[in-house]
């Protein structure tokens, strides 16, 4: 039995909370009769959620009872990637994973054993960090996990320091909103709300971005840019505001340094330079800056695929500058918006204890699994066993053909913990079930909100299933480990891993928490929260650093997805000022490449679905369809590609077959194709991350998933 077992009632309503990797972590009301959840819907007292959920999470009883799940340990009988498997008992599950452990250890040494993991739940107790003390105890090698927003962090970091930045709902006191790369109706649809009052009381909502996507349809205006050349144009609009005086000077004098640097650096980005390289035209990105510097307060909200290029990191630099520059941050609703997960008081070294790290143990990062399982990256020591947990790596990491081959290898012992058999799972020696949100204790983060959101166990654990917690708890009794780390129930762990003494959590306790299911941090309210309004930067200089004092020391990734200390910039050289740097797939630096592939292709998220979870349940398949690409009309016709062909996308990295959708809401050179569609149910066995890169932007290892070119066409 787990240690936190729930409580088993008659029809009642138990106060969850979305576990979703999203940034809107909404309050949910679940209704349950004799065990079973009848349905969930959004909590109405909860201001962001405001009695709504979404498409993924609307019938989130479908997946908890789906007769598909998991229900027990299952061995595989079958070729690796068959999916045939047979059940087994939990006993023998643990016993032959960690005889093969300790053999693999006795031979290769414990960082032959990989952990491989990311945000399938993002509970602070069953998500991100939840086997990292395990593993760190184990002496497994480091998975570094810069799946999203690393390169954003890093440069917002440089410049403004681990700021919540602006409350979301501040957005209402907003006069000017700029939504860039951030498709908020599909992916932070409960911001929505804010957005819109806003704009009804005539605030402009602009959005950049190089879809026409559902959030760009309800703007009061789209620019449509290239993709990748974001930071040209902010740098444009700062020659511009510049060059104007639209400048905030006593702000700037005040609370920013680097001013004269940058200066320098936007006049070398002259509009018709800016034009060319973004595709806008001169008057729209004039007309940009000049309403952005005039309407304050003016507020930017980056969404994540704008870190997704070769230069994502400085392309963050330069657009957390462009609020210092015209005083955005004076008022509440101005500045700009990255992760408010900064504000929540987590005590994230305690989950991962990285003071169990021995010193020189191997980093891999998690983008390569692809290499380090098939040996194109030199290991000293090979990866004998992959440990996948929260995450379903075939789908969403790029390199998929690596990928399947490495999890092919008959040598490779992989065990995977899941809800569902997953492209992943399926190559797995042997699965494990994992429970859902509404059979476990969890607290969590918002990286979308300043609320703090209970999650009680509504439903009695289903089958065999453990949490993540539980799960390494019996992993950890099985190896030997007797530390107090992995004696605790859920709800001490919760108690432990929140910083309960810290300010901004002054008269919030878990009684109340078990009673309302969520609290706003103990911050000002929305109407009052101007965090610089008199600068209080959290940078080593306390100001908005225009230009970067801690570049010198290199690029990094933030503790949070590498564990260990602040201390680890790696000393590769990174410019202090903002600049452009062009896509690395691109006519601009690539023209050979480019004439053989001359179509960029972007992989947004999915509405129907969250990464890959969903793209297995019927309800959101039938809206989301199949894996699909849409293409221009004009390069459409040029490749002799009508609507609802199936059409082959390539590149020499690989293929993947999709339904054309032509429609000029695309602009012409620019594909897309959503994540998110299971392989194995997909034509062809392959999905969009067949075509995309592994290579790194340059901040954070982050990905670049926006910098890939292609051809397409129609399949034979
Ligand atoms: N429905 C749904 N919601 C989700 C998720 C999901 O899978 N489905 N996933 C969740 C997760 S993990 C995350 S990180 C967030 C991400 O949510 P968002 O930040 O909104 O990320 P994306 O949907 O990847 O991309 C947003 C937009 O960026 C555009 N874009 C791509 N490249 C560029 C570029 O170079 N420049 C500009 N200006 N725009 C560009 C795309 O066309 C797309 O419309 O969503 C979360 N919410
Ligand atoms: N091409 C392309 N690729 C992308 C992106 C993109 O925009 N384009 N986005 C990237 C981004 S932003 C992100 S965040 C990553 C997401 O990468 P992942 O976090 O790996 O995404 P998911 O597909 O949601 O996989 C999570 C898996 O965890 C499982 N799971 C859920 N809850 C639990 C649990 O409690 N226990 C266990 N053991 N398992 C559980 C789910 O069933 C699911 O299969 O993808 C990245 N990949
Ligand atoms: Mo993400």
């Amino acid at each position: 039995m787990p240690l936190d077992a729930p409580p088993s009632a008659a029809r009642r309503t138990i106060i969850a909370a979305c576990p979703h990797d999203c940034p809107d972590t909404c309050s949910m009301l679940v209704e349950v009769e004799n065990g079973r959840a009848l349905s969930v819907r959004g909590n109405p007292d909860h201001p962001f959620t405001r009695g709504g959920l979404c498409v993924k999470m609307n019938h989130y009883e479908e997946r908890v009872h789906s007769p598909e799940r998991l229900m027990y340990p299952m061995r595989r009988v079958g070729p690796k990637g068959s999916g045939q498997f047979e059940r087994m008992s939990w006993e023998d599950a643990l016993t032959e994973i960690t005889t093969k452990w300790k053999k693999i250890i006795a031979e290769h040494g414990p960082e032959a054993i990989l952990p491989y993991s990311y945000l399938g739940t993002e509970g602070i107790l069953n998500g991100l960090n939840c086997g990292d003390a395990f593993f760190n105890k184990l002496g497994a090698t480091i998975s570094e996990r810069t799946f999203c927003d690393s390169g954003s962090c890093t440069g917002y970091i440089m410049t403004v320091g681990p700021s919540a930045g602006v409350d979301p709902e501040s957005f209402i006191h907003s006069k000017y909103i700029v939504l860039w790369a951030c498709n908020t109706v599909s992916t932070n649809l409960h911001h929505w709300h804010l957005i819109k009052e806003a704009q009804d009381r005539g605030a402009k909502v602009i959005v950049i971005d190089p879809v026409k996507n559902r959030t760009a349809k309800l703007a009061d205006w789209h620019i449509p840019i290239r993709p990748g050349t974001d930071a040209a144009l902010a740098l444009g609009m700062m020659n511009i505001i510049i060059a104007e005086g639209l400048t905030d000077d006593d702000y700037i004098a005040k609370y920013t340094v680097g001013y004269d640097e940058l200066k320098a650096r936007a006049a070398e980005y002259p509009v018709e330079k800016v034009s060319q390289i973004t595709g806008i035209p001169v008057a729209d990105i004039q007309k940009l800056a000049r309403e952005y510097a005039t309407s304050q307060p003016s507020v930017i909200r980056i969404g994540v695929a704008v870190e997704r290029h070769a230069g994502g990191g400085q392309t963050v630099r330069a657009l957390t500058c462009l609020p210092a520059l015209v005083g955005a941050w004076r008022k509440p609703g101005g500045g700009i918006l990255q992760l408010p997960v900064w504000a929540f008081p987590v005590k994230w070294d305690a989950l991962m204890r990285p003071d169990w790290i021995k010193p020189g143990t191997r980093v891999i990062n998690q983008w390569q699994l692809g290499a380090a399982l098939t040996g194109s990256m030199p290991l000293t020591t090979p990866v004998k066993s992959l440990f996948v947990y929260n995450s379903n790596p075939v789908v969403v990491i790029p390199d998929q053909d690596k990928v399947l081959a490495g999890l092919a290898r008959e040598d490779l012992f992989t065990v995977v913990s899941e809800h569902f058999l997953t492209d992943t799972a399926r190559y797995a020696d042997i699965v494990l079930p994992a429970t859902t949100q509404l059979e476990q204790f969890e607290i969590m983060f918002s990286w979308g909100h300043f609320y703090l959101t209970l999650n009680q166990p509504a439903i009695p654990i289903q089958g065999e299933c453990v949490t993540n917690t539980e799960l390494f708890r019996r992993l950890a009794k099985r190896m030997g480990f007797d530390d107090p780390q992995f004696q605790r129930t859920d709800e001490q762990m919760a108690m432990d891993a929140v910083d309960w003494a810290a300010p901004t959590m002054q008269g919030i306790t878990m009684e109340q928490l078990k009673k309302t299911g969520w609290v706003r941090l103990n911050l000002p309210t929305a109407d009052k929260y101007a965090p610089h309004a008199e600068g209080g930067f959290l940078t080593p200089s306390g100001k908005c650093e225009l230009k970067s004092s801690i570049a010198a020391g290199g690029n990094f990734v933030v503790p949070l997805f590498r564990q260990g200390s602040n201390d680890h910039q790696d000393g590769t050289p990174v410019d202090p000022l903002p600049h452009y740097i062009p896509p690395r797939e691109s006519r601009e630096a690539n023209a050979a490449l480019a004439g053989r592939y001359p179509l960029n292709i972007l992989s947004p998220k999915a509405h129907a679905f969250l990464n890959s979870g969903y793209a297995n349940m019927e309800r959101q398949l039938k809206q989301a369809g199949e894996q699909n690409v849409v293409i221009h009309p004009d390069d459409a016709a040029a490749r002799g590609i009508t609507a609802g062909a199936v059409v082959e996308v390539f590149n020499d990295r690989g293929k993947f077959q999709a339904v054309a959708e032509v429609s000029d809401e695309v602009a012409r050179g620019v594909v897309m194709a959503p994540m998110g569609h299971w392989a194995a149910r997909s034509k062809g066995g392959r999905t969009v991350n067949a075509v995309n890169s592994v290579t790194f932007a340059d901040m954070g290892r982050a990905p670049t998933f926006s910098d890939n070119l292609v051809e397409v066409r129609l399949s034979q």
